[in-house]
């Protein structure tokens, strides 16, 4: 059976990830495309408790290295027990940020050595990484507006314009190590013009995984 294809949504803060995950949702299911939405931190019951542990608000300074590894433990869990199982069952994944996040938030945002996260990352995946990315981005600026409407901010939320104007340095570096796999979309114009943007990227690379 031909494994399934792990795709990933990433991006700062206030870019509309949530809002265009259902998008490519309705995408893959009118290809027919049986697929599996997961997210991190999180995806797994105990994941989930990582991720409430690292997005609580609290007294306690959270020292970058602790909320890294935190991230990297989270993810050893998913992907062992939810990610890899189905994608070897056929079905394709939609992660709601994986470890490129890791590299935006606690490389660029929290200022961890780069050459660090890539001794994590090769330490806990190897060399499995998602076969496609989309990058909603956005000005931080305007990022932040848009998150501002929602509740009550998390403790990633409520970071400053330098640390959103950080992870969006990060994100851009990631892309340029590894230009193949992301599909870069300007998140900054109308909801339809970003879906737009989405369709064409996402059925290409629907129709190259087709062919392989
Ligand atoms: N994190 C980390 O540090 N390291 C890691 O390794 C990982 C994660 C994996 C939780 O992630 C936190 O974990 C995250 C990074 C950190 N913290 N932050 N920030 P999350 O993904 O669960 O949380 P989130 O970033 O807040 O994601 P989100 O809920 O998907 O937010 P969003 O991208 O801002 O999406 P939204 O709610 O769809 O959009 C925000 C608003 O903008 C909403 O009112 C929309 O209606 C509006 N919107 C969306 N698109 C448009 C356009 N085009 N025009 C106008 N308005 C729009």
């Amino acid at each position: 059976m031909k494994p399934g294809q792990f795709i990933t949504i990433e991006g700062g803060e206030g870019v509309g990830k949530t809002t265009n995950i259902q998008f490519v949702e309705s995408l893959l299911q009118q290809e027919g495309i049986e697929y599996l939405l997961t997210r991190e931190p999180g995806g797994t019951p105990f994941a989930e408790e990582i991720r409430e542990l690292l997005l609580a608000k609290r007294d306690e300074n959270v020292s970058s290295d602790a909320e890294l590894l935190l991230m990297f433990a989270a993810r050893a869990q998913h992907v062992a027990e939810k990610i890899k199982p189905a994608l070897a069952k056929g079905s394709w994944v939609i992660g709601d940020r994986f470890t490129d996040a890791s590299f935006a938030y606690q490389g660029g945002g929290r200022g961890i050595d780069w050459a660090r996260i890539e001794q994590l990352e090769q330490w806990t995946l190897q060399s499995f990484k998602p076969c496609f990315t989309l990058l909603l981005d956005v000005d931080p600026q305007i990022g932040m507006q848009r998150a501002a409407n929602r509740g009550e901010l998390d403790r990633f939320e409520i970071e400053n314009l330098e640390f959103f104007n950080q992870v969006r340095a990060g994100y851009q570096r990631r892309v340029a190590e590894d230009p193949e796999r992301f599909a870069l979309i300007d998140a900054s114009v109308s909801l339809e013009q970003v879906q737009e943007q989405i369709k064409t990227q996402l059925l290409a690379f629907i129709k190259r995984s087709n062919q392989d």
